[in-house]
């Protein structure tokens, strides 16, 4: 039996230390294990470090892994909807992090479900979940209440909105590939709320989960969290009536943005012309 085809994306910033060994570990298990087509994309954007070396000479013995570098500081959420506009290449679009976090076989687990489901979570709040090293203390803590906001602002009931370990299906990428605008880590609140606003079924399943050394993250927290959280807010506003009465603030949301070193809110201009969700017409 065939399996559909599969394209996994990584994004990458300055993995240069991380990457090498998930990318063998994903290379081994999906050519051993998938039946299907399989292709692994890095996208790295502003890399400090060689992480396109390390990338490239995993690529030199897998033919399916390949990178797709920006200049830019385009953000992870950024560096996901640059990636996502490669869905015309496969039938499911999925991704993880570079730090194998996820291994190979919980991000697989996922594929599987998508007979289920136009988008598979992976989650580490849900009841079966296999922590083998869970997030710090701290990181646990902004976790819940980053989820508390989040339901606030959108009544989704996704336990686990932030787990970096996500698969869907094309036609579902496609339809919402427009709405997609934050380019910060708070990217998979905006890829939930329009998946579930153009109707599409996501479901949330335990996963397997080893936290990592080594995060970026959690080297800047109180930055990382006040940008989700105005990204959050701001997408919120992107779905209510007042959205338009507050066009002149853009200018200071732009200075917010820069002054949190974090990557801008992508326009309509950055993306396909037309979009499902009306998000275009406001802009
Ligand atoms: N392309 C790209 N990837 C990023 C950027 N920032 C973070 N990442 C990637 O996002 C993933 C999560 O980062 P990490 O530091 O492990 O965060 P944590 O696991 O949430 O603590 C990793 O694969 C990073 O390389 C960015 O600005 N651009
Ligand atoms: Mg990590």
């Amino acid at each position: 039996m065939t399996e559909p085809s599969l394209l996994l994306l990584i994004p990458a910033y300055n993995e240069e230390q991380r990457i090498e060994p998930v990318l063998r570990d994903y290379g081994l298990y999906f050519q051993e294990h998938y039946r299907g087509k399989f292709q692994l994309v890095v996208v790295l954007n502003g890399c400090r470090d060689n992480t396109l070396g390390a990338v490239q000479r995993v690529a030199a013995g897998f033919p399916f892994i390949s990178a797709l570098e920006f200049k830019e500081a385009i953000g992870k959420g950024g560096a996901l909807i640059e990636g996502l506009k490669l869905a015309p290449l496969a039938d499911l679009i999925g991704y993880v992090d570079a730090d194998g976090a996820s291994p190979p076989r919980a991000f697989h687990d996922l594929v599987k479900r998508t007979k289920d489901a136009d988008g598979v979570i992976g989650s580490r709040w849900l009841r079966g979940a296999v922590l083998h090293e869970a997030q710090t203390r701290l990181r646990r803590f902004t976790s819940r209440c980053f989820h508390v906001i989040v339901e606030v602002l959108f009544w989704m009931h996704v336990k686990d909105t932030q787990c970096p370990c996500k698969v869907m299906r094309r036609a579902a990428v496609e339809k919402i590939h427009a709405s997609l605008r934050i380019a910060d880590l708070a990217f998979d609140v905006n890829l939930l709320v329009s998946l579930k606003r153009a109707g599409f079924s996501v479901l949330e399943v335990p996963t397997e989960w080893t936290d990592k050394m080594g995060s970026k993250v959690t080297s800047s927290l109180f930055r990382a969290s006040i940008t989700m959280f105005l990204s959050v807010v701001r997408l919120r506003l992107v779905y209510s009536p007042l959205y338009r009465w507050l066009r002149p603030l853009r200018p200071l949301e732009g200075w917010i943005y820069r002054k949190l070193r974090a990557p801008q809110p992508r326009s309509a201009g950055h993306l396909s012309p037309k979009s499902d969700t009306g998000i275009d017409s406001l802009d």
